[in-house]
């Protein structure tokens, strides 16, 4: 039998400094058993998020905010969701970090530094909404498997980066490119290296868009590490999927592009809707494009209890690739609807505020709901809409109770 390794003292004097105190039997503790207290990372201090994100998960990383936390036109990082699909790259190399553009349908592949990008390209400022396809997951019946976000998988960030269609139109690009397909540094849940934790794209039309950035930075500061540190793609109103961080490189090609988490149910659903739990066929899920017409309250939080009888409310509303043209709020349940004040985006995909001053008839419990009506006059269903197979697309109305006394 081999006699059981203990650790150094150099190396146990460094984890008892970490530590903040002795490590009173730390002479008996086997070599390579990283101490509990050295190994479990705050995720609310390693991400600067204020303490009351919801944390759904550690491995990987996925934290949403409270609608109450949503408040402002940008969203401050401390309120921003994480979703990860892999582990977080553990050192980024800035001064090497570089961009390349390769694929099937490039003229030559090229390779830009980080300067060169920020020195070489006009750069440009937009607040783009960004929502997690599965938000909203949580409501579907039967569960789909997945985090289970509730409302909080969505906000809108002040991005600045260079445009990609510049960056593709001095590439040069060949008349049969149909989509692009991002590739970044985080890896795989299972280590190997050979595979992507997520590698997902837009059509070509949605790459070349004015919006469509490769930003280096988020709200006028370096890109948090845990946000795409240091370069990310950013394509606003689409699911968030399509944003990957920690880009490396993008390829232009011919095809759709098969990256992980393009194909199965993965950011699809049905083309035609289906019965809750049914499966469906491979050939009958379309890929996620522009997300749906929704919004949320954001004042006041739910349950909030007023003595008065008016109360201001306010929130905000995002269509994907459209504009919100109406937003409406009901305190009877969905049977009437009053018109809100909606304010015009302060660019294309941003979301837009709202506010109305609400009238209670008499004291009791109410809820108030939010309803959002697009300029395809599309509107928010009132309960859950279409079961898929991951749970997608949720855009029910938001709803707050407030108690009158
Ligand atoms: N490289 C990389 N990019 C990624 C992901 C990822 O896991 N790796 N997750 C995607 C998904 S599913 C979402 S919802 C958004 C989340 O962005 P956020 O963490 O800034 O909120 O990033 C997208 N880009
Ligand atoms: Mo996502």
């Amino acid at each position: 039998m081999n006699r059981r390794k203990f650790i150094s003292k150099t190396v146990l004097a460094s984890m008892a400094s970490a530590l903040g105190m002795d490590i009173v039997f730390g002479s008996r503790l086997p070599k390579g058993l990283l101490p509990l207290g050295l190994s479990k990372q705050d995720p609310f201090e390693l991400f600067s998020k204020d303490k009351d994100m919801i944390l759904l998960n550690d491995r990987p990383y996925n934290m949403e905010a409270r609608p109450h936390q949503l408040d402002d036109d940008i969203t401050p990082n401390e309120y921003i969701f994480v979703r990860n699909n892999g582990l977080i790259p553990n050192e980024v190399d800035v001064e090497n970090w570089t961009l390349s553009i390769d694929g099937e349908s490039v003229i030559s592949p090229k390779t830009y530094t980080l300067s060169e990008l920020k020195t070489r390209f006009t750069s440009h400022s937009y607040q783009l909404t960004l929502e997690c396809g599965g938000n909203g997951r949580s409501e579907f019946d039967p569960p789909p498997k997945g985090n289970q976000w509730s409302l909080g998988a969505v906000y809108c960030a002040k991005w600045t980066g260079v445009r990609l269609k510049d960056i593709l139109e001095d590439v040069g690009i060949k008349s049969d490119a149909v989509y692009i397909g991002y590739h970044a540094a985080d890896s795989h849940l299972s280590g190997d290296p050979t595979k992507e934790a997520i590698s997902r794209g837009v059509p070509i039309s949605k790459a070349m868009m004015e919006e469509t950035l490769i930003a280096y930075q988020m709200n006028d500061q370096d890109i948090p590490l845990v946000h795409g540190y240091p370069l990310r793609l950013v394509a606003g109103g689409w699911p968030a999927s399509a944003s990957g961080k920690w880009l490396e490189r993008i390829s232009v090609r011919n095809i759709v592009h098969d990256g992980e988490k393009m194909g199965g149910t993965s950011y699809r659903v049905p083309c035609s809707p289906v019965a809750p739990g049914e499966s469906v066929a491979d050939e009958n899920m379309c890929i996620i494009e522009s997300m749906p017409v929704k919004s949320l309250i954001t004042y006041p939080k739910t349950g909030a209890m007023i003595s008065d009888k008016k109360l201001s409310i306010r929130g905000h509303t995002w269509a994907g690739e459209n504009s919100v043209i109406k937003m409406e709020y009901s305190i009877d349940f969905g049977s009437t609807w009053k018109e809100c004040d909606l304010k015009k985006a302060p660019n294309r995909l941003a979301w837009q505020r709202f506010s109305a001053e609400v009238e209670f008839p008499q004291e009791g419990y109410y809820e108030v709901w939010a309803k959002a009506t697009d300029s395809d006059g599309v509107s928010q269903p009132m309960l859950v809409p279409g079961w898929n197979p991951k749970g997608y697309l949720n855009n029910a109305c938001h709803r707050i109770a407030v108690k009158v006394s």
